[in-house]
């Protein structure tokens, strides 16, 4: 007979990893655990003989990646006796932020460049009721912002420079080894701030070292791979940038909080940075939901955008087995989306059965 257990979060799962204690209280919307799909079709497609995995964490629960990172920090913010966090946002950030300090019955402020957010992230942080703050600047700016103000407010800081967040996310790591049975090859990445690559390689590294876990650890780490939005790509320019444009708000950012970390990521895995123009980033997004069925976020398809790059030219060898995180729901920008779609703009019919009918067969 099956035995039924319940998963409640990252934090429970994964406690003696993470820096809790019995009494902690842990904030928890049930993150994590989400979905590693193997692409059937677009393998099929580009002709190479490549295992490419999606760990899609548009399924948490406001939709990102960043619910790992936010569970555990808010989670420490509460046993801090903290009343308040604050962050600044590209919108998942302050989603997440938003959501957790419900859960936990504190107050959320979110900085967000004004405009430059997408609807969807708006919407999500408006509903949690967080005092959102837009700023008539970018992202760099509402985080310089950030880190001065709380020398003056009694307020927690949840952007990825708290260590916590690191921790939470780093067990995407564990989950994609514990299901595999081992690291993949390769790890393709979209790089905004950078905490989430610095996350995955503690997650992949802490993994690698252990000798008696439960899980069957290959000793091996992956290739960690960042890609980056060419509007918005301090990484491969080898210096931050000020004015950085893409169409991925998310990854719209010009000083990367962790450089160094990254950096050394870079090097101690054996990987590399690169970007992609928006257009190339946009039709991995496409190809991702008409050959795959899975929708996310412009800023997330960067990670294929580069994962088929580095295939096409052989730095990812044939033989390979590959994770792409997908680190944002499609849902999240549905302007993009739309905005995409124009020519398959849906067909308006007269609600008839001849003209139903017809437009069904006219499209067999
Ligand atoms: C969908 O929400 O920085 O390299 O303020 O939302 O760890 O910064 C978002 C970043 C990738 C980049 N994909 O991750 C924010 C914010 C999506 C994102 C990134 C972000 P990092």
């Amino acid at each position: 007979m099956a035995t039924h257990t319940r998963y409640t979060g990252l934090i429970e799962h994964y406690r003696d990893r993470l820096p809790v204690s019995d009494s902690t209280r842990i904030i928890s919307l049930g993150e994590g655990n989400t979905p590693l799909i193997e692409l059937h079709n677009i393998p099929k497609l580009i002709g190479k003989n490549v295992k490419i995995y999606i760990k899609y964490e548009g399924l948490n629960p406001t939709g990102s990646f960043k619910d790992r990172g936010m569970s555990m920090a808010v989670t420490k913010a509460v046993e801090d006796g903290s009343q308040a966090i604050i962050c600044a946002s590209t919108g998942n950030t302050s989603a997440a932020a938003a959501a957790y300090a419900v859960r936990a019955g504190i107050r959320a402020f979110v900085l967000i460049p004004e405009g430059k957010i997408a609807q969807g992230k708006l919407a999500q942080t408006l509903m949690y009721g967080a005092e959102i703050i837009q700023i008539r600047g970018n992202f760099d700016e509402g985080m310089s912002l950030v880190k001065q103000v709380i020398d003056h407010a009694p307020v927690t800081i949840v952007n990825s420079i708290n260590p916590f967040r690191i921790e939470g996310q780093k067990t995407a790591a564990f989950e994609i080894v514990d299901e595999l049975g081992r690291a993949p090859d390769f790890h393709c990445l979209p790089v905004g701030n950078a905490g989430n690559i610095t996350a995955y390689w503690k997650g992949y590294s802490e993994y690698a070292k252990e000798t008696n876990g439960i899980a069957a650890v290959s000793s091996n780490t992956p290739v960690m791979c960042g890609y980056q939005a060419a509007g918005a790509a301090p990484f491969t320019a080898g210096k931050m940038i000020d004015n950085p444009e893409t169409i991925a708000t998310a990854i719209r950012i010009g000083h990367p909080q962790s450089w160094d970390l990254a950096w050394n990521v870079q090097k101690e895995s054996g990987g590399w940075f690169d970007s992609f123009s928006d257009e190339k980033i946009l039709a991995a997004q496409k190809m991702l939901s008409a050959y795959e069925g899975i929708f996310c976020e412009p800023a997330s398809a960067t990670s294929l955008a580069g994962a088929l790059n580095d295939i096409a030219t052989g730095k990812i060898p044939e033989g390979s087995t590959i994770v792409c995180t997908l680190t944002g729901n499609g849902l999240k920008d549905p302007d993009t989306a739309i905005q995409q779609c124009t020519e398959t703009h849906p067909v308006s019919v007269d609600a008839s059965l001849d003209a139903v009918k017809k437009a069904i067969l006219d499209n067999m």
